[in-house]
């Protein structure tokens, strides 16, 4: 039996199929290096980059749609449901789309339009295999009381870019499941400000279905209670919830320390009672969370490798380099079989 040969061990889909989709962010590279652990554990991918606007129109006229189909035949062939990510950011989002015919910036109608037909475009392209969007990503501000992050579309379109990216993602395949997705959607201001952004947009009637906590989560932070009231707020809404990026970092986000060679069994089993306490925690809001995606799937591969400090190793995931169960996977699948 080879080493990524997990087939002696409960797929984590099974384990948690009666609660929430178990899901990764994968692309090009990851579904051939870890298409077998994909296969057995996880029944919905992410694409992590590919299908982002500059990797998908990077020119007004170009669309590159080859690396995000190849991320959809990947799902087809393993019978995988698959979410999309993402249609509004102020990240990976090329220059053409706010610059004015003319030079300067481009005006409102401009810009909404051109947002319309990227979503018609992308949205009705997939909307046979893709089930869910994170149609706007992050506009919320992490610190103080300013509402809006901000950003090009702040600045041409005011906040009605939001509403719209909504509106236009509904168009083009009514079927769809509509997120909101942020991060550090647990902290208490951050999550209140979220919180009041989704309340308006319900209160206008703009068709968004779910919040997308990206749940990129260390050791330590956020705390157990804080990431329960997060939860039971975004619930109250009557949004379904579902994590969209979690990963459980070895170090606390301020940490730049770059000694750590490798985890050692002090931190892997801090990990594994963190997993343990997380996936607890989600089971007991099983009627509310819908998806628990991890933002890759093994510690051979991770975006902590290079944020926030290029180069150092993480080791976030179940898996570890060598893609097999760590012991925070054992901690998880007890919860289930015992
Ligand atoms: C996420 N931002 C993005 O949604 C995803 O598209 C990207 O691949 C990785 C992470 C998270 C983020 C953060 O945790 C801290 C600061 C900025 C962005």
């Amino acid at each position: 039996m080879s080493n990524q040969d997990s087939s002696a061990e409960p797929a984590l889909k099974t384990l948690f199929s009666a609660d929430f989709k178990i899901g990764a962010a994968v692309n090009p590279l990851t579904i051939l290096s870890q298409e077998q652990l994909l296969a057995e554990h996880f029944n919905s991918i992410t694409a992590e980059n590919e299908m982002k606007f500059a990797s998908l129109h990077p020119e007004e006229e170009i669309y590159t749609f080859e690396a995000a189909d190849q991320l959809v035949a990947f799902a087809r062939k393993h019978n995988m449901a698959m979410r999309g990510h993402t249609l509004v950011w102020h990240n990976q989002t090329p220059d053409w789309l706010f610059a004015g015919t003319t030079g300067g910036l481009a005006s409102k109608d401009i810009l909404l339009a051109r947002l319309k037909a990227h979503i018609n475009t992308v949205v009705g392209r997939y909307k046979n295999d893709i089930y869910a969007w994170d149609v706007v990503n992050e506009v919320i501000t992490d610190e103080g009381q300013e509402l809006f992050r901000p950003s090009k579309w702040l600045e041409i379109a005011g906040v009605d870019f939001i509403a719209k990216a909504f509106e236009y993602a509904h168009e083009a395949d009514p079927k769809a499941l509509l997120f909101y997705n942020d991060y550090n959607e647990s902290d208490p201001n951050k999550r209140d400000k979220m919180y009041t952004l989704l309340k308006s947009l319900l209160d206008q009637g703009v068709p968004v279905h779910g919040v997308g906590l990206q749940a990129h989560w260390n050791l330590y932070d956020p705390t157990l209670d804080d990431i329960r009231a997060a939860i039971e707020k975004y619930a109250s809404l009557g949004l379904q919830l579902q994590l969209t990026e979690l990963d459980v970092s070895m170090f606390r986000f301020d940490d730049r320390r770059i000694d750590l060679k490798t985890p050692g069994t002090g931190l892997l089993e801090l990990q594994a009672e963190r997993y343990e306490a997380i996936f607890k925690l989600l089971k007991e809001y099983r009627e509310v969370i819908s998806a628990v995606t991890f933002w890759g799937a093994a510690d051979d591969y991770t975006w902590l490798d290079d944020f926030p400090v290029r180069g150092r190793k993480n080791w976030p995931f179940l898996f570890d380099e060598q893609q097999r169960p760590k012991p925070a996977f054992g901690r998880i699948a007890n919860l289930v079989t015992k």
